[in-house]
């Protein structure tokens, strides 16, 4: 029994080794415009197989680091598209951007205080 368990305990170990192996860093471009952009782009990342998901208002950068196997890189892409952002590979979701606040649409930037 002792050994059972101790064998299923190292097989568990080296499952989650090979899982942060096989974890990834990507950056791109996303086409957001405000703090409030940078929420809903880091919530909308905040999922199972993404550990780690930043981005940046002023290069407009996003690094996100996920697990390969749980997403491809352009699932992440898509993930953001249907928020209503456009990325270095994809165009808006259309009918999300229409509903983001005015000041998080392309070129919004310039109505941040109106809403
Ligand atoms: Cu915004």
């Amino acid at each position: 029994m002792k050994t059972t368990k101790y064998i299923i305990i190292t097989l568990l170990v080296t499952i989650s080794q090979l899982a942060i192996a096989k974890s990834v860093v990507k950056e791109f471009k996303v086409e957001g415009q405000c703090g409030e952009c940078k929420e809903r782009i880091e919530k909308a990342l905040d999922l199972p197989g993404i550990s780690f998901a930043t981005w940046d208002v002023d290069s407009k950068i996003l690094t996100v680091r996920f697990n390969d196997s749980k997403y491809t890189e352009n699932e992440i892409h898509t993930i953001i598209s249907k928020l209503g952002y456009a990325t270095a590979k994809l165009e808006a979701n259309k009918e999300a951007e229409n509903k983001l606040p005015k000041c998080c649409r392309p070129g919004g930037a310039a109505h941040c205080d109106e809403k």
